[in-house]
């Protein structure tokens, strides 16, 4: 019988992770893309695997710390104040009750806690805020992340200086996807926060949404553009939408499952020294494509029964599931 010839689109071994950064097209993403299936999980495990231990996963737990009433009309998001989605706005939550969070989630073995903001971005005054919040959770012990939406100048120094290990800022989507899901800020805004980040030197996190309606070559644009920042993130949570109802993007026509983990590999496969984080969406992939996301090289995730407003499997079940799976927490 015949075989077929794989053509492997780029070295998977990172020997060499001070080399000059190599540019990724879009079209070769693509051609990871439409790699056969089994051969695309071979290669972002080799990548994980030379990388990682691949039994190993990072767990996160996030805090919504402002909830809803947000001005900015992201067409995905439960928390614009643009939607009836039935999220109550809340104020700014008090340092003893988000310490009571992130014990209870140290104590469930997370090792880092994100913190949420439904803010177009924050005032200087919420910024002296979010740093005593940010200085608590680290006083225990654990890696802290906030997401406050777009920073102004001196925010992100002042959150480095209180013990800001890194910030949570996506793209979203490819950037001529943007506009469709997005009116009230620009992609370049997003970018303009991520140096500010960088420059400050606190470590990045960012990624993007599948299943919002995108076409392949957009999802592979939206790697390709986080694999090409110099250097790319730390970390690359891969959200795969949770459809709210209220929401323009609730309705979508759903993302098929193999799709979301092609997309998890192909981030891999750019991305080698990357946390790359099987995010928002794991209630409704289930417990066989979460493990294939897994093989495909994701190897940290969203830990807690809530997101930000949103369901996440029981900390109860993922213990399981990870049990099942003979991985175990980094
Ligand atoms: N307001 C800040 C901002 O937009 O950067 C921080 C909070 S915002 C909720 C953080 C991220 O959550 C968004 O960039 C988006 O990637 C993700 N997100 C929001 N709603 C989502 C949904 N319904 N499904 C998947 N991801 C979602
Ligand atoms: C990220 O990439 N996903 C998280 C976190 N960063 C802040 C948020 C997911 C939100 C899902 C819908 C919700 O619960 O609001
Ligand atoms: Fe606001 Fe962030 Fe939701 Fe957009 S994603 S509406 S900026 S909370």
């Amino acid at each position: 019988m015949q075989q077929a010839t794989i053509q492997i689109v780029r070295p998977v071994s990172c020997a060499n992770p001070s080399a000059a950064p190599q540019r990724w097209e879009v079209s070769q993403i693509e051609a990871l893309f439409e790699l056969p299936f089994n051969e695309l999980l071979y290669q972002a495990q080799t990548v994980h695997r030379a990388n990682f231990d691949p039994a190993e996963v990072q767990l996160s737990t996030l805090l919504s710390i402002k909830t809803g009433g947000c001005a900015e009309n992201c067409s995905y998001c439960p928390q614009s104040s643009a939607y009836d989605t039935g999220v109550e706005a809340t104020a700014l939550m008090k340092v003893d009750a988000v310490l009571e969070a992130a014990r209870a989630a140290q104590a469930a073995g997370a090792t880092r806690f994100c913190m949420g903001a439904a803010w177009r971005g924050p005032k200087d005054r919420d910024i002296e805020k979010v740093s005593a919040l940010i200085s608590a959770v680290k006083g225990l012990g654990l890696e802290t992340c906030a997401t406050l939406g777009m920073l102004g100048d001196g925010h992100a120094e002042t959150l480095r200086d209180a013990g800001l290990d890194y910030y949570n800022h996506n793209i979203d989507s490819a950037p001529d996807k943007y506009g469709d899901i997005v009116q009230t800020r620009q992609f370049e805004d997003r970018l303009d926060t991520l140096q500010r980040v960088r420059g400050a030197g606190v470590k990045v996190c960012c990624g993007g949404i599948v299943g919002m309606g995108e076409s392949r070559t957009q999802r592979a644009a939206l790697i390709a553009e986080l694999a090409n920042m110099e250097p790319y993130p730390e970390s690359v949570p891969i959200n795969h939408l949770v459809q709210v109802e209220g929401t323009p993007l609730h309705g979508t026509e759903v993302l098929d499952p193999f799709e979301f983990v092609r997309t998890i590999a192909a981030a891999r496969i750019t991305m080698p020294h990357t946390r790359v984080r099987l995010s928002a969406g794991r209630q409704a992939l289930g417990e066989a494509v979460q493990a294939l996301c897994f093989m495909a090289g994701a190897n940290s995730i969203f830990y807690g029964d809530k997101l930000l407003v949103t369901g996440n499997p029981d900390v109860t079940a993922d213990q399981a599931l990870l049990k099942k799976l003979g991985m175990r927490a980094a």
